[in-house]
């Protein structure tokens, strides 16, 4: 039973080990829940969980770290953590990344937006937002060397990138629609070993990461062989770090709360369980949140170490959301980072990727909370 390893801890010094003098008081409180014994509550969902699901899917294969890797500390710079990784390909390609969407990031602060569309500069052309940050990633990837296959929302095909060791699969710009309203928005991006994007599925995943273009630009990013999920912070206030990404903070647990981010809500009409979840959030006085924007409405899970998201379907409103650019990147980091995910029966990192375009229903959170979508939501109206 994976999950509940972590309890079985008893040295608190042991997890801190060098970021111990780092560590910033929520962040501490953070551990000490960690380090807590857990709640009756916790362990009720937990046993739930296992029993809702069939055997290898959660409790045998969760991503979820027993123990954090020392050398992972606040404060250190995107440099010295890509130097852990033990693929210096790999290292390449999710540096790329963070080059890319610090310019993305760019783009985003400085379009112009209308009621029609939002645009900026390339060249001397104006370029719809979505497409300036598909370029950009799209080249990114290219000269990085080491991708073999590049495929992103918007473009959902295999394109051959020259390189052999990874692939990558992006959703550029993710929430578009709310990108004139101000909102946050952010890219999701996955990367995969080998020369291909289909036949695969998300448990297969080498790195993920979604970037939040907000008030501040961040990079919350996990990858393999290094234990949790792990938040970049772009520098920009002129200092001497004008431009980099530090590490702020990391995450290896999500516990039990009320927080919640109802996506899809139309689908309560006609998924007579998705309405009875809804109830159940409702009654229970859940705290909303939910902005629209998949990337801060799953990121905020891992910084406020609890919560639920969720987007089901029903038969008048079907999936939408795309397993092999949103879903299974978001699950890998929701999974690294502590959490469980799940298309209504097994992890959404299970979910077969047998086409760029694939859809699924998905929900995120603590395990009680996907182990409550499992039992009143389920697979009815998935397939
Ligand atoms: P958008 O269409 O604005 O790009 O996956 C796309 C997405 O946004 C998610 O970010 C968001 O959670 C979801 O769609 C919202 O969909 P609806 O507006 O159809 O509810």
């Amino acid at each position: 039973m994976g999950f509940i390893v972590p309890f079985a801890h008893t040295s608190r010094c042991a997890w801190l080990g060098a970021s111990r003098t780092v560590c910033s008081g929520p962040r501490l409180r953070r551990q000490h829940r960690w380090w807590g014994k857990p709640s009756a509550g916790a362990v009720r969902s937990a046993v739930r969980m296992v029993a809702s699901h069939p055997a290898g899917t959660v409790a045998g294969q969760s991503l979820k770290a027993s123990a954090p890797d020392e050398r992972v500390r606040d404060g250190m710079r995107l440099h010295e953590f890509l130097a852990l990784m033990s693929d210096p390909k790999l290292a390449v390609a999710v540096d790329s990344m963070f080059m890319a969407c610090k310019v993305v990031g760019y783009e985003v602060r400085t379009a112009s937006c209308s009621k029609e569309e939002c645009v900026n500069a390339f060249g001397d052309q104006q370029l719809a937002i979505d497409l300036l940050a598909d370029k950009t990633i799209g080249d990114a990837m290219k000269a990085s060397g080491v991708i073999a296959v590049g495929s992103s929302e918007e473009q959902p095909v295999e394109n051959q990138y020259g390189g052999d060791a990874f692939s990558v699969a992006w959703d550029p710009l993710d929430g578009s629609s709310i990108v004139d309203t101000n909102f946050s928005v952010g890219t999701i991006y996955g990367i995969w070993p080998g020369q291909r994007l289909t036949g695969i599925t998300g448990r297969q995943m080498a790195a993920a990461g979604m970037a939040v273009y907000g008030p501040r630009t961040s990079m919350t990013v996990a990858v393999d062989g290094i234990p949790g999920t792990h938040e970049f912070l772009l520098i920009d206030n002129f200092s001497g770090q004008h431009g980099m990404w530090i590490l702020v903070q990391s995450f290896y647990t999500i516990d039990e709360g009320k927080l919640f981010a109802p996506g899809n809500l139309r689908a309560t009409r006609d998924n007579p369980g998705y309405n009875e979840l809804f109830d159940y959030w409702l009654r229970n006085k859940y705290q909303l949140r939910y902005t629209g924007g998949m990337v801060p409405d799953c990121n905020q899970i891992l910084i406020k170490g609890k919560g639920v998201f969720a987007n089901p379907a029903s038969p008048s409103a079907p999936a939408k959301l795309r397993v092999l650019y949103e879903v299974a990147p978001i699950a890998y980091l929701i999974e690294k980072g502590g959490g469980a995910s799940s298309d209504g029966e097994v992890s959404a990192l299970d979910i077969p990727i047998d086409a760029t375009d694939k859809r699924s229903q998905v929900c995120y959170g603590s395990f009680g909370e996907v182990a409550r979508f499992n039992e009143l939501v389920g697979k009815k109206y998935m397939n």
